[in-house]
């Protein structure tokens, strides 16, 4: 088995998704590991859609243990261990602010592409995935999977019903993303949908459907994000 199917087995097994990996090169900044040593090859781990992810979540303590922000706890703890047993080191797209390119990163490592409301687009899961850690590593790792030449599912699509569904103008053409106009519909009475089911804009995407986030974790996400717009003394 190779470096790759043995940690994508190990990612797997946490009920993580792995999402490709790829060599640095300058543009990319990624940072050397602690030691000084500069890193080879960088794997991004992510999750698509709610399965297994959600359920392996909340069997978690830090779950259970109703914390602040409980995912990037399990996350930290879990992946920690495992870049150890590898012998890399991990990041988390939350490090910062200033924050790691992420999602630059998780597209040179597969098909992504960055859709007009600002969230990477796949092919397989439509803007439903997210970003969890970023393995360093200090050798080359072979076969990594290699990248599409499909264009991005965003240029073929007619309507683009993600730039006129949102009930707040949050996305536009050329504009960008007006995150408090969304937090404080979200928090409001009439933003009740959104906040239970999650963001509109990306519920009209007609790319991948089937990974819509279930209702429980949506709304965990929409409610991360309420809070932190109101302990920041944004949203009231
Ligand atoms: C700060 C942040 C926010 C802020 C946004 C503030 C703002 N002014 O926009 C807030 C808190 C509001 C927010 C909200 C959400 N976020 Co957010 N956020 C981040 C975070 C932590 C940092 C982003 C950043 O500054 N990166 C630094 C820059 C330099 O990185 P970059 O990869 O190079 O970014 C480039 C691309 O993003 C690109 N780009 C961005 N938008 C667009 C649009 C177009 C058209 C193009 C061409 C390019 C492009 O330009 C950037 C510069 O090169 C990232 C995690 C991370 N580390 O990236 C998550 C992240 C972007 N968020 C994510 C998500 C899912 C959300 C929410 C949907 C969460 C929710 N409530 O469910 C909402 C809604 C966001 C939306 N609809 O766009 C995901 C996106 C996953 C995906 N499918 O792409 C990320 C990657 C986190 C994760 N764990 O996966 N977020």
């Amino acid at each position: 088995m190779s470096e790759y199917q043995q940690i994508e087995k190990e990612v797997t097994r946490l009920g993580f998704l792995v999402r490709g990996g790829f060599a640095p090169e300058g543009e990319d900044t990624v940072p050397n590991l602690s030691s000084g040593q500069p890193t080879q090859t960088v794997i991004m781990i992510g999750n698509a859609g709610s399965t297994p992810f959600w359920n392996r979540f909340t069997q978690s303590s830090e779950y259970k243990a109703d914390s602040q922000n409980p995912m990037d706890n399990w996350t930290r703890r879990v992946m920690e261990d495992l870049a150890k047993n590898f012998g890399g080191e991990v990041l988390f797209p939350s490090d910062g602010p200033p924050y790691y390119p992420f999602q630059r990163w998780s597209s040179r490592a597969e098909s992504l592409y960055p859709s007009p409301i600002g969230l990477y687009i796949s092919h397989d899961w439509g803007t439903w995935h997210a970003l969890r850690a970023a393995i360093l590593l200090p050798e080359s790792v072979d076969n990594l999977p290699e990248l599409s030449q499909k264009q991005s599912p965003c240029l073929s699509c007619k309507d683009q019903p993600c730039l006129s569904s949102c009930p707040v103008d949050a996305f536009g053409i050329g504009q960008v993303y007006d995150y408090l106009a969304c937090a404080k519909h979200v928090v409001s009475e009439e933003g009740a949908d959104c906040a239970s089911k999650g963001c509109l804009a990306r519920r009209v995407c007609p790319v991948g459907q089937e990974f819509t986030l279930t209702p429980e974790h949506v709304a965990f996400h929409m409610a991360a994000f309420t809070r932190a717009r109101r302990d920041s003394g944004e949203v009231f």
